[in-house]
């Protein structure tokens, strides 16, 4: 007998332990003893590189471990289709190898940090605290709207990517928002990342980002989250996102980049668009669903399925969505602009789709990638090509 599961408490629980992840995110950046660990490279301990190497991991791994922990708990059928990024095999300095895992109390959690924190017991709890403590992310009531749809456990599988853009948040440093409403570079565009896809069609179908570093208090310094899911499902499409903030108001002309694409796909663009660069693939994509680009070009393979899953579910949700870079090249070639063939050129989540053994490298989105809020900014993407 198949479970059922209540979509809207899915949605919740995305959010929920999303949340969770960004509060292992910002202990680690806002408690001395985890701090020193993560940015001890940047002082030059030449002697602890590997273990300083390991821990930027444990922080990816230990989010991602809370995310499939706690997801599995709730809904025991999807638990053999949650993948992610990282493997939760991990080194530790002294060359042993530990799985990282949630075990079911904080002290047994903390014993096992601490083999992999070589000892450190005071790392070790604050973090099996966070891991352990409940947290409710209280979304809107929008939620509560989805009522009774519900989804079969075992027609769905979860990418997971548990902290995008990490070379920015081991960086540390605070971006400065443009006129346009984005920063460049800098915390803000570190981001959770927590897609589902259906395993019968391979379209994501709901998704959260959590961005743990959104905004800071300015009397205590504390950073906060800001939180985005969407839901397209059955004919159901659901979203937090609200209209582009009122001084953007020539979001149409902006496409973001990364700032390693090609001077050749940049100069393509630059005729109709102005082009920004960006860190983060995330965030790009969380620039595009909130309004502040009209789309995200990427003509390289440097994205994987975990960074797109959940951004594409909430520009689904939106009426926009992603495509190959090469799709887009084929669609202008060929003059084709119908909605129809845009749905039907949508990239694929499915594990199942892949079977050579050629490990990360069959997660990638190897002919690029195009993210669009809208139909409209999609046909503009087409026009642009067609135009050099
Ligand atoms: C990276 C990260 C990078 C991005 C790259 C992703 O993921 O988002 O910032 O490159 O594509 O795979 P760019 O910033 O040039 O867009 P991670 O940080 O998880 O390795
Ligand atoms: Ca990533």
């Amino acid at each position: 007998m198949w479970q059922m599961m209540k979509v809207k408490d899915l949605i919740r629980d995305l959010l929920n332990v999303g949340e969770k992840g960004a509060n292992v995110a910002r202990i680690i950046r806002s408690e001395h003893t985890l701090l020193e660990l993560l940015v001890q490279e940047k002082i030059g301990e030449q002697k602890n590189e590997r273990f300083v190497q390991d821990f930027k991991t444990l922080a990816d791994v230990l989010v991602q471990q809370i995310v499939y922990h706690d997801l599995s708990q709730k809904f025991p059928g999807i638990k053999d289709s949650i993948y992610g990024e990282e493997s939760n095999k991990f080194t530790n300095a002294l060359g042993e190898s530990i799985n990282v895992e949630i075990l079911s109390s904080p002290a047994e959690t903390a014993d096992l940090l601490c083999k992999v924190l070589n000892g450190n017991e005071q790392a070790a709890n604050l973090l099996a605290k966070v891991v352990h403590e409940d947290v409710s992310y209280y979304p809107e009531d929008k939620i509560d709207k989805m009522k009774n749809l519900e989804i079969k456990e075992e027609d769905i599988g979860i990418w997971i990517d548990p902290i995008d853009s990490t070379a920015q948040y081991i960086g540390g440093e605070v971006g400065i928002p443009n006129n346009q409403g984005f920063v460049r570079h800098g915390l803000q565009c570190a981001c959770v990342l927590i897609g589902v896809y259906s395993k019968l069609t391979g379209l994501p179908i709901g998704g959260i980002i959590n961005q743990p570093f959104a905004s800071q208090n300015p009397q205590t310094g504390r950073w906060l989250s800001s939180c985005q899911w969407g839901l397209n499902l059955e004919g159901c499409r659901m979203f937090s996102v609200t209209d582009t903030p009122e001084h953007i108001t020539n979001s149409h002309q902006i496409l973001l980049t990364s700032a390693s694409d090609t001077v050749e796909t940049k100069d393509k663009f630059s005729q109709v668009y102005t082009i920004h660069h960006a860190a983060g693939a995330g965030y790009k994509l969380l620039c595009v669903i909130q309004g502040l680009a009209d789309a995200y070009v990427l003509s390289k393979n440097s994205t994987f399925k975990w960074d797109m899953c959940a951004p594409h579910a909430i520009l689904l949700s939106l009426g926009g969505g992603v495509i190959s870079y090469k799709s887009l090249c084929e669609l202008a070639q060929n003059n084709l602009s119908s909605n129809k063939k845009f749905v039907e050129c949508q990239i694929i989540y499915s594990r199942e789709d892949n079977s050579e053994n050629l490990g990360s490298k069959n997660w990638c989105n190897s002919d690029g990638i195009v993210a669009y809020r809208s139909i409209e900014a999609l046909q503009r993407l087409v026009s642009a090509v067609k135009t050099c």
